[in-house]
């Protein structure tokens, strides 16, 4: 760790420019990335964002095979779709390029070329998928078969996307081709390797024992890469899209994906800063941090390193601070079945509430395990926390110093312990927002952040200068100088989490950001006396159950689109006794005989044996059952309901089921033969 960095290179991963981004990209990596590139501004250091698309790769060929267009025009589409999103969302990027652009194939093919020319590549011929009718090697996505583990019948060469099993081209079944459909076959082809393994005692050296300091869960993953053992890696691919490798006789052959994206991040700098860039990636003296999720760490941690290093000259990162995998409604976020919360959609069902999106996914960000975004707890977030406390605070100081003082800074007199106690607080979150936000912990910055609004709300709930007006004018005067002190901190505080409001607020308290930064906050007093406010706002507004209920109806047809039942459990009963309980016999019987009701729709009369004697037991359930095949069966029943006669038949008991999502009935039976009659409790 670097103690004292003159300058800060924040990246995030570039995401890949075949379809825009949702929830789960701005969860994991965008909005940690804003945050921290918005503190350290804030506390005036010199810090450069970069971000962009990643516009190579085999699923853009693929995308762009699917829509009948050219890759370039796939990643054109969705490189402008992707920057406006995050635009839209305040992602505060200093530059958002592509690597498509001149500047990165002429940045990643010197890159290339270099560590050729140095002789820091092997060099190895292998067999490969070849389609002789499309007269091209295959990526292992283009190849399609059936799925060993749950035979899933379009499968990719390199993952199932129904069970989520890795699997390589050979383990699938009756393989083809995804472009022609015919049958591969396997033909030599060669490569250009990283030698990996080459570097591993470093990488052990500076990873392991150096960066000690690395979120549990990259060490973790570090550790168990290193343990393993690195392979060669091949950097370079037959694939006519992408960063052609700079090596005569390559013709057909680019470089691999994730050889040229991270190389993006240095693109991207000269594209910025073209006679200044070399400043931030080739001092010692700055901190490289990034961004990314966890699919990415093995990348940005052992394969990016190496290249840097090979390359010499280059800083390496600092710190990766990869977060886990964020969950929609309790499953897996997945683009192909389109179960997500898509930015620019959200944007259009909830204009102008990009910060309340923003306050949630930051508040319940995967930091250190997989974790769930709920549309309940969003309007939760928003109406208890955002509206109730932070917002109800800032607006009643404001509505009432206008209101008893003609919205200026009131002189406050002497201070009473509740005063000071309250205003002590700006700089003790000041201090644990700092420390958190330093050490990558975000969810648990911004709740320090939030406890000063608490702070704040609670102050005025005590205090009550409502009250108080009636008879002691000065007194509600050093009140509101302090709620005032606090809202204005509050403004400082929130920015780099809420920019949007933090923006708001200061309109509400008149000061803009060159006057009031980070560094006052706790020590100076922030707004002086007499100072003018402007005009209140609500900082944010109550969101209604009908607009949670549209974007569940929203997800519900999205599984039903997939062929998949959207199953909500229903909520639990009302409590009931232990006595209550156990006033229910239930046993386990045996269907002995199963026949309609006649005239009956849905009734089935059964002989059941219930080991203390034999009886007759209906139910309504001809529609999931042939009553043959119940015949023999053991099945859990509640022997001791009082008998009922159900036309014209006594039913003495009720045979318990299961009732699937779709309404369908499954029988409840004991995992092994029992005897008739043995109790279930
Ligand atoms: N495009 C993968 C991803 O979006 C990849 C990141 C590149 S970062 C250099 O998950
Ligand atoms: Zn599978």
């Amino acid at each position: 760790m670097k103690l004292t960095p003159k300058r800060y290179l924040v990246t995030s991963a570039l995401p890949y420019a075949n379809g825009p981004v949702h929830i789960g990209h701005l969860a994991g990596v965008y909005i940690p990335a804003d945050i921290y590139s918005r503190y350290l501004r804030l506390r005036g250091r010199e810090v450069i964002f970069i971000g962009g698309s990643d516009e190579h790769g085999v699923p853009i060929t693929i995308k762009a095979r699917q829509q009948g267009c050219t890759p370039q025009q796939v990643v054109d589409k969705f490189h402008e779709m992707i920057k406006k999103s995050f635009e839209d969302f305040g992602i505060s990027f200093d530059v958002y390029s592509r690597t498509s652009s001149k500047i990165h194939h002429k940045t990643a093919a010197d890159f290339f070329k270099k560590l050729y020319d140095e002789g820091k590549f092997t060099e190895k011929t292998s067999e490969q998928y070849y389609d002789e009718e499309a007269g091209q090697f295959l990526a292992d996505r283009y190849i399609v078969g059936g799925c060993p583990h749950c035979g899933n019948e379009k499968a990719y060469g390199d993952q199932c996307e129904k069970c989520g099993s890795t699997l390589s081209p050979t383990e699938l079944i009756n393989p083809h081709s995804a472009i022609s459909g015919s049958k591969p076959v396997m033909r030599e082809t060669s490569h250009w390797y990283l030698p990996l393994d080459k570097y591993e005692a470093w990488l052990k050296q500076w990873i392991l024992e150096e960066h000690k300091e690395w979120k549990p869960n990259v060490y973790g993953q570090c550790k168990s890469w290193l343990d393993n053992g690195l392979q060669p890696r091949a950097v370079s691919r037959d694939l006519d899209w992408g960063v052609q490798v700079p090596v005569e006789g390559a013709k057909g052959k680019a470089l691999y994906v994730w050889f040229d994206a991270p190389i993006g991040y240095i693109s991207n700098t000269i594209e910025l800063l073209p006679d200044d860039w070399e400043k931030y990636w080739k001092s010692e003296d700055t901190k490289m941090v990034h961004f990314i999720g966890k699919d990415n760490i093995v990348f940005h941690c052992i394969m990016f390193p190496c290249m840097l290093k090979a390359h010499g000259g280059y800083v390496l990162p600092d710190n990766v601070p990869a977060n886990e995998f964020l969950n929609l409604e309790n499953d897996k976020i997945s683009t192909t079945r389109g179960w997500a919360v898509w930015l620019h959609e959200y944007l259009e069902d909830f204009p102008g509430k990009q910060d309340v999106l923003r306050y949630v996914l930051c508040a319940n960000a995967p930091e250190t395990k997989d974790n769930n975004f709920t549309w309940r707890d969003f309007q939760d977030r928003n109406n208890s926390e955002l509206v109730a406390i932070f917002g109800n605070f800032v607006n009643r100081a404001v509505v009432l110093t206008q209101k008893y003082f003609a919205g200026k800074m009131p002189q406050p007199g002497a201070l009473a312990d509740i005063d000071k106690a309250a205003l002590a607080e700006i700089g003790e979150a000041k201090r644990k927002v700092e420390d958190n936000l330093d050490s990558f912990r975000f969810r648990e910055a911004l709740r320090e952040a939030m406890n000063l609004a608490r702070t704040g709300n609670k102050y005025l709930a005590d205090t009550e200068p409502w009250k108080v007006i009636k008879t002691d004018e000065a007194r509600v005067k050093t009140i509101l100088n302090v709620a005032l002190q606090l809202s204005a901190s509050l403004a400082v505080i929130m920015e780099p989490f809420m920019p949007f409001t933090s923006q708001k607020l200061r309109g509400i308290l008149n000061i803009d950001s060159a006057t009031l930064q980070w560094e006052p906050l706790g020590s100076d007093t922030l707004l002086p006396v007499g100072h003018q406010l402007g005009e209140p706002a609500l900082l944010f507004d109550k969101i209604e159950d009908d607009a949670i209920t549209a974007q569940l109806q929203k997800l519900e047809k999205m599984k039903e689109k997939n062929g998949e039942q959207a199953y909500r459990a229903e909520p639990q009963k009302e409590l009931c006794s232990f006595d209550d309980f156990q006033k229910m016999d239930v046993r386990i019987v045996k269907i002995l005989e199963a026949e309609r009701v006649p005239k009956s729709k849905k009734l089935i009369k059964m002989l059941v044996d219930a080991g203390i004697d034999k009886r007759t037991v209906l139910s309504g359930v001809a529609d999931s059952f042939d009553p043959q095949a119940l015949v023999g069966r053991q099945v859990a029943m509640l022997i001791n309901l009082a008998p009922r006669s159900i036309m014209g038949v006594e039913s003495q008991g009720m045979i318990l089921y299961a009732e699937s999502a779709d309404g369908k009935l499954l029988l409840v039976q004991p995992a092994g033969e029992v005897q008739n009659g043995v109790k279930v409790s």
